[in-house]
């Protein structure tokens, strides 16, 4: 076991929470161990305690990938403090070319994963539950669960080994249909009901498509907070499915289950059926580069950047909306590629977001909303409201962003 429990609670030693002594776990003094490691600054983060989102007004427009110390965490518990060297990869089950048991299953280290070939991949990561906020503040509605604005997401060229690579080496079943990732983070534990590790199905063809065992972000390792030492990352998906501290993977003949596929991240309630499908593909989303309620000044002209993202394509066009969606404008798009020639990495597959700006001449005082509504090249369009879910997912409407002119 690689988890280091006492790692966890020495940091909130350090942090002046409550000690453990004797090699007690006592609960209070996990509870006050903090849920994330690295600084979450408040001019850079909006803090939700085991979460934390990016602040859009903090995105500084010459800079098109979001560094680690940035971006986003998202924890069901807390960040687990874990050893490489003693880090092991188990993959297992009835999948696999020649069957193994959990007991039985494949352990790999970091020198055997690194001794495979490697590859980097640009994805727009981002929470099913990214603008989860405004369900309430737009649309009336109550949902539940952590009340995002728009700064769960980023955009990071992750650096590691192709999943199928590695399944190829070991050998799987020409029947094979599900691969069920977990976590090393500690149990869920909510409402009384202890759900085990955070784990989550995906299928087959993800894996033998883009995914990613992934040990490095934008050219660097992946702090604790996101990953360490490997992660999966499934580009363009929910983030659910890239999941944290990568402990096991059990390759399945049968579709495998989580309450993470089942309970969550499926759209519950509303209009929806009961069997709708377990969430995959993020949708299209923009965001102004600016504060909510941000203060600009009466006649004089100025360029408002933002930005705008599809888990499915890269984005197609921008139209941009500064009086509350009675007139629009097509906004300029950053070259599709430019950015990668500007951070010397060209060769990088995949796709992240899309910059843009528009002018505003001259404003005169007043309110005024600002729309972004993108399209991305699989033609897929914002809506102007997204229908309610129970839990608050996809909220993929134009987001009506409020600003006043003085
Ligand atoms: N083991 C583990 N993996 C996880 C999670 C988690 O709590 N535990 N959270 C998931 C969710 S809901 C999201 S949105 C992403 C967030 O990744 P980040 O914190 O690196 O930004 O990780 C996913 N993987
Ligand atoms: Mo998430």
């Amino acid at each position: 076991m690689t988890l280091s429990r006492r790692s966890v609670l020495a940091s909130s030693a350090a942090a002046g929470a409550a000690v453990a002594t004797g090699g007690i776990t006592a609960p209070a003094a996990l509870a006050a161990s903090p849920a994330i490691l690295k600084p979450t600054p408040a001019d850079l983060f909006h803090d939700y305690g085991t979460n934390a989102e990016m602040r859009w007004d903090s995105v500084d427009p010459r800079t098109y990938l979001t560094d680690q110390a940035r971006l986003f965490v998202r924890n069901h518990t807390v960040t687990p403090t874990i050893d490489r060297s003693t880090w092991r990869l188990r993959v297992y089950g009835d999948g696999l070319a020649t069957p193994r048991t959990s007991t039985d299953a494949l352990s790999l280290s970091w020198d055997d994963l690194r001794a495979l070939p490697r590859t980097t991949h640009e994805s727009v990561h981002e929470c099913t539950g990214n603008g989860r906020s405004f369900f309430a503040t737009q649309q009336g509605q109550t949902v539940s669960g952590t009340s995002w604005k728009l700064g769960s997401v980023g955009t990071v060229v992750w650096e590691g080994v192709r999943l199928r690579d590695l399944l190829r080496r070991i050998g799987i079943a020409a029947d094979a249909v599900s691969i069920q990732a977990t976590g090393l983070d500690p149990s869920y534990v909510t409402g009384g009901v202890d759900y085990g590790p955070v784990r989550r199905p995906f299928p087959v063809s993800k894996a033998l498509d883009d995914a990613i065992l992934a040990w490095g972000a934008n050219g660097r390792p992946l702090l604790p907070d996101h990953g360490y030492p490997l992660r999966l990352v499934l580009p363009g998906w929910v983030g659910i499915g890239s999941i944290k501290w990568l402990g096991s993977l059990e390759v399945a003949r049968t579709e495998l289950t989580s309450p993470w596929n089942t309970k969550w991240y499926r759209l519950t309630g509303g209009s929806y059926p009961a069997d709708s499908p377990p969430l995959t593909v993020n949708p299209v989303r923009s965001a102004f580069e600016l504060a909510f309620g941000a203060s600009l000044p009466a006649g004089r002209s100025v360029t408002l950047t933002g930005r705008s993202w599809s888990g499915a394509a890269p984005i197609r066009r921008v139209d941009v909306s500064l009086d509350g969606g009675t007139t629009w404008q097509r906004a300029e798009l950053d070259g599709q590629d430019a950015h990668r020639h500007r951070h010397g990495h060209p060769a990088v597959r995949g796709h992240g977001w899309t910059q843009w700006s528009v002018r505003w001449k001259r404003p005169a005082a007043g309110s005024y909303q600002l729309l972004a509504r993108a399209t991305d090249r699989a033609g897929r369009q914002q809506p102007l409201a997204t229908p309610v879910n129970d839990n608050g997912y996809f909220f993929d409407a134009v987001v009506r962003h409020p600003v006043t002119v003085a």
